[in-house]
Formats: C-alpha cells, structure tokens, sequence
C-alpha cells in the first residue's frame, strides 16, 4: 500500500520481503540504478548547455553513431553496478559484448545479470525530446563461481526478476516491476529523492492512441496496414489519435497511463522490426503484463521468445490488452 511520500528506498526496504531467494542483493541492485538514473538524468538536463552533444565520433554495435550521451550513460551504468559487487554479468545496446565483472575476493558469485539500453531514444537528445533507460534482470543459471556466459543473457524474458525504465522527461522518474505490479518514484531534484508517485501502475484494457512511425507504412506487414485503417476509420471511438514521439520510453509510459499501443513492426530495411529482444523489448514486456497490459511480436508473447543472439531484434506491439489483441487478429489473418 503506498503511504504518502514514501520514498524509493523505503518502498525497497518495506517490499525486501517479496523478493525470494534475495538476501538483500536484489534490493542493492534497484538501489544502484537510482544512483546512475540521478547521475544520468544530471548530465541530461544540462546537455543543452555544455559541449556534450553531437556523436561521440563512433559508432556503436547497431551501426549508430554514438551520441556523447549515450556513452556517458552506458559508462554510468556500468561503473555504479559493477562497484556495487551485485551482478556477475552486464549486457548493453552500446557493448559488442557482455561484460563479466569478478565479486569480492576476485570470485563470481555474484547472482544477477543486468541487460540495458542505457539511452534509448538518444537521436532526440539535441532536440529536447525525452529520452530513457531500460534495464531487465535475471538470476544467473550457469554455476555460482565460474564466469558468466552467454547463455545467462539468453533467457527468455519470462525469467526476468525485474525491469524498469528512467524516463528523463518533463519529470524524472523510475517505473519498475519485481513481479509484484508496476510501481512509478518521481525524482524531486532539489532533494535528490524519489517519492512514490505512481503506486501499482495499470494499463487500461481499451485506449485510443495508436503510436507507429507512419512513415514507414508502405513497408509494412498487410496486417499492420489492416490495423492502421482500422484506427483511423470514423466509427465508435475511431478515429483514434496518432501519438508517436520516437522514443519507447516515452510513448510507453504516456500509454500506459492513458491507454494506447505502440506498434514497431519489421519492414524491408528491419525484416525483424528495430527493437532489441533482450534490453527493449522483454523489459517493457514484462513492465506491461504487470500493469495488465500485453506485448507480442503479432504471433507469439514476447515474454515467451526463446533468445538466440544478445543483439536480436523483434516486431513489437505492446499495450492495452484489448488494442493488442485487435492488432494480432489484423496481422494473423492478413
Ligand atoms: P524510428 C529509438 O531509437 C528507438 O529504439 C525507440 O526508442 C523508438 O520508439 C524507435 O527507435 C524510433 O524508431 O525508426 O521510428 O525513428
């Protein structure tokens, strides 16, 4: 039950309980990322300001040049969870490759791996638009004490113990699921604190905000063009609003408040659609089955996608469970 400005770290200490298996590490790791979300969401809001725009001069694993924010995101990240000796493991959109990181003692025994996309939407950073941070978490399966291997990342997005996104908005704030309903912490900047804000967080089943990248329909699957007229047919509640922002996170978190789908189909230039299973897809997924919402590829439940590749892309359509289901039936019998 939410109390009147609880904070992050005391809805994390009253809720230790519901973490199985945990003593305590669990709780450590969404502590570490509210610190790299605050240190990120710093560097954010003054990017307007200081010579930090602009690629980074590289171009990461995707073929996508590299903003300086993305970088300094994903180091961010990477250096608060590896310090805090709680995950033997970390996977990121901006690494080729995951990172081991040794426990104490130089050991691995550390339980968790965390997978994340430390930026997403990083191509609006120069214009002001919301960007995010997505990051999913597993228990390890490979044995405690020997080094994590790639098979630790390919789990399935059902076996996550937790996901959550940082949305760096008009408002900072870390929405996140343990598997126990969906919970949103507004960051007040001048304290430097989360307060409970959102507490157990719901898709509504219906909406009547469709977000697509339009611009690509013509490449898309007959089904999503099926689903597309459908919206904008003058009939009931249609013609729905078009609401598309270009950044997951944002357009997510604006749906699941208000109810809508978002829909990132493949095309001729992405057979396999643009987003990534692993660190995009499988923690929003799990995000919107807890808040009763759903998230599938048009076929298959995305929680259920047995992974195959650590940068592997799917189709996503992700939302109001009843604004899903329409789209499936478009796009299964297209
Ligand atoms: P497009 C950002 O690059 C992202 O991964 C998502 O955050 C966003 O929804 C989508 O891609 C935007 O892609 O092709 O419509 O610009």
């Amino acid at each position: 039950m939410a109390q009147k400005n609880q904070t992050l770290g005391e809805f994390i200490i009253e809720n230790q309980s519901e973490f199985k298996y945990s003593s305590g590490e669990l709780s450590r790791l969404i502590n570490s990322i509210r610190l790299a979300a605050k240190v990120v969401n710093h560097e954010v809001n003054k990017a307007g300001l200081v010579d930090i725009l602009g690629a980074a001069g590289e171009t990461n694993v995707q073929g996508e040049s590299q903003q300086k924010l993305d970088v300094y995101a994903n180091e961010a990240f990477i250096k608060t969870l590896t310090n805090r000796e709680i995950v033997c493991g970390i996977a990121s959109e901006e690494e080729d490759h995951f990172i081991t990181i040794k426990g104490r003692n130089q050991n691995h025994d550390n339980k968790y791996v965390v997978l994340i996309d430390p930026l997403d939407g990083s191509s609006n950073i120069d214009v002001n638009v919301s960007v995010g941070t997505i990051f999913s978490v597993y228990r390890r399966i490979t044995p405690s004490g020997t080094p994590v291997t790639l098979e630790d990342f390919l789990q399935p997005g059902r076996n996550q113990v937790a996901a959550g996104y940082i949305i760096y908005g008009t408002s900072t704030m870390i929405v996140y699921t343990t598997g126990h309903g969906v919970n949103g912490f507004t960051l007040n900047p001048a304290l430097g604190t989360y307060y409970h804000s959102h507490p157990n967080m719901k898709f509504p089943q219906d909406g009547t905000i469709y977000s697509v990248n339009e611009g690509n329909y013509v490449h898309f699957p007959q089904g999503v063009k099926d689903y597309i007229k459908f919206c904008q047919e003058e009939e009931g509640d249609r013609p729905y609003t078009s609401r598309y922002i270009g950044s997951l996170v944002s357009d997510f978190h604006r749906n699941m408040i208000k109810g809508g789908i978002y829909i990132y189909p493949n095309t001729a230039k992405n057979p396999d659609g643009k987003l990534r299973l692993l660190y995009e897809c499988n923690p929003m997924a799990m995000i919107a089955e807890q808040a009763g919402g759903m998230a599938s590829d048009g076929f298959r439940r995305i929680l259920d996608i047995e992974p195959t590749e650590l940068h592997q892309r799917v189709p996503f359509i992700c939302g109001s469970s009843n604004m899903v289901r329409k789209a499936e039936k478009f796009m299964q019998n297209a």
